[in-house]
């Protein structure tokens, strides 16, 4: 599975640094953006894929680890810098796991939600992706 991090674009000053996502930062026009804070310690959050969301994860502040599985093959990443955004394709799932205190998961999404792209057991997403091969 190829993992793809993003690099954001940051104006840095002796005062402080901004981060800038702007159309040609991204590979996809985001129509949605939430984002994951006060996760309590020992707390996990996905345990899903989408169908078609592609998803954009950063952390904004503090750390927290991504687990991918593609059907075949499974990666961790440690996600813990704001400049950095892990790109999730659709038909991935993905856990989060090991938040830091305070840590706060920005996510820019491709899609409004919807519930019915969610897949939400991890039976049924090893039968969505063997059926897409
Ligand atoms: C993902 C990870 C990183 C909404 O109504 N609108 C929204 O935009 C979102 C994201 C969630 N919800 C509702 C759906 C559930 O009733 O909020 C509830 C909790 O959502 P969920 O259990 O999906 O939360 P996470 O943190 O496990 O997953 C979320 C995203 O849903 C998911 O796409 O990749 O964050």
């Amino acid at each position: 599975m190829k993992i793809k991090l993003i690099d954001i674009p940051k104006i840095t000053n002796t005062k402080g640094n901004i981060g800038v996502i702007e159309n040609d930062t991204i590979p996809f026009d985001v129509k949605r953006v939430y984002y994951l804070f006060d996760v309590p310690s020992g707390a996990k959050r996905g345990g899903h894929a989408h169908k078609k969301l592609k998803q954009i994860l950063i952390a904004i502040s503090g750390s927290f680890d991504v687990v991918l599985k593609d059907g075949k093959k499974k990666e961790v990443v440690t996600l813990n810098r704001p400049d950095k955004g892990l790109l999730i394709e659709n038909n991935i799932w993905r856990e989060l796991e090991n938040f830091s205190s305070g840590a706060v998961c920005l996510v820019l999404a491709s899609e409004v939600y919807d519930e019915e792209d969610y897949i939400r057991s991890f039976k049924e997403y090893k039968t969505f992706v063997s059926n897409e091969l």
